[in-house]
């Protein structure tokens, strides 16, 4: 991938204050993104001084320069979930029709739980879901459907790591008929130990290709003692059935090396988020294999990365040789 010049595309310096929640922000990073009413929209992963984690929207005709509005969302239904709701973070947005579906991690009492909002403007979002059982993150919704039903991709956290969250190793395949009661229905991808990926998650929704799914997803390397390591790589899936792995990258695709990646709140990560491809066929949905990709990412949780790639140049990568599994 090729970062932009314009990186760190957005800062805490493009976060305007509203107050009394959220003044003189800390971070921005973990952006869902999406094209939507001819403009680029992300939806933005925003820290205060208080370590409350909002969401805000910011929008760009040119997917690089983008304003931040100046509103915290607010979720309809949240607050009557039955739990308290600490913070909602890292969204990831699949288009449904004229709305925009937006798959989020909600930290509550209990855990780490997904949730999902409808849109359809960026200004009112309403809860169509919210988990009860596991503890899981880095839920993403395939954008179409199979024979009529739901299917996404998340990462349980079932690794306990030193001192810090709950993480996990392992990429699953969940059903649903209603987006509201899903089944988990196979495991899709697992960590690698030893190598750049032995933690996993997934990154932005899959990609529909000639080939397959295509998938980003990010890697955590834990074997080196002062630091976990995020990275980026990518995953084809079988276009039918997607729990199937057909290549996967075995190196990364992008690793942290700026400043602004390797310093900060959490030092040596890029998260991809959000990926906008520069088109698709408009019956089909197909991403050309010469269609530009731009993959939005945080960067060591403080600020927002921009990189950019093909199809054809993930798909080659997928198909180096790397370690085994
Ligand atoms: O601090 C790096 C990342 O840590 C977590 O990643 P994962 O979901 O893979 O466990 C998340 O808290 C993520 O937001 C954060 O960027």
């Amino acid at each position: 991938m090729k970062r932009s010049s314009a990186n760190p595309i957005l800062t805490r310096a493009d976060i305007p204050d509203v107050p009394p929640r959220l003044v003189d922000a800390t971070s921005v990073f973990n952006p869902g993104a999406i094209v939507h009413g001819g403009e680029t929209v992300l939806l933005l992963r925003v820290q205060a001084r208080s370590r409350e984690t909002f969401l805000m929207v910011a929008r760009s005709p040119d997917g690089v320069r983008f304003r931040v509005e100046p509103r915290l969302v607010a979720i309809d239904g949240l607050g009557d979930v039955g739990e308290r709701v600490h913070h909602v973070y890292d969204p990831r947005l699949t288009r449904d029709g004229d709305d925009v579906l937006v798959m989020f991690a909600a930290d509550t009492d209990a855990g780490c739980r997904l949730g999902i909002a409808r849109t359809r403007d960026f200004e009112r979002f309403d809860l169509v879901a919210f988990g009860r059982d596991e503890d899981t993150r880095n839920g993403v919704l395939f954008p179409e459907r199979f024979d009529g039903r739901w299917l996404r991709l998340e990462r349980p956290n079932r690794v306990a790591l030193d001192g810090g969250p709950t993480s996990g190793d392992e990429i699953v395949l969940a059903e649903s008929d209603d987006l509201v009661h899903w089944r988990t229905t196979a495991s899709v991808l697992r960590g690698r130990w030893r190598y750049w990926d032995e933690r996993i998650g997934s990154g932005p929704p899959p990609v529909r290709t000639a080939h397959g799914w295509l998938h980003v997803y990010h890697g955590v390397a834990t074997h080196f003692q002062s630091a976990n390591i995020y990275q980026a790589g990518a995953v084809l899936l079988d276009r039918r059935d997607p729990s199937r792995v057909l290549v996967r990258t075995g190196h990364n695709v992008l690793e942290p090396r700026e400043l602004y990646e390797l310093v900060g709140q959490v030092p040596n990560v890029v998260f991809p988020s959000g990926l906008c491809a520069d088109r698709a066929d408009p019956v089909t949905g197909v991403v050309p294999d010469d269609a530009e990709l731009r993959i939005y990412y945080g960067a060591a949780d403080t600020c927002v990365g921009l990189a950019t790639t093909t199809v054809a140049e993930l798909i080659a990568d997928c198909h180096v040789a790397g370690p085994p599994g």
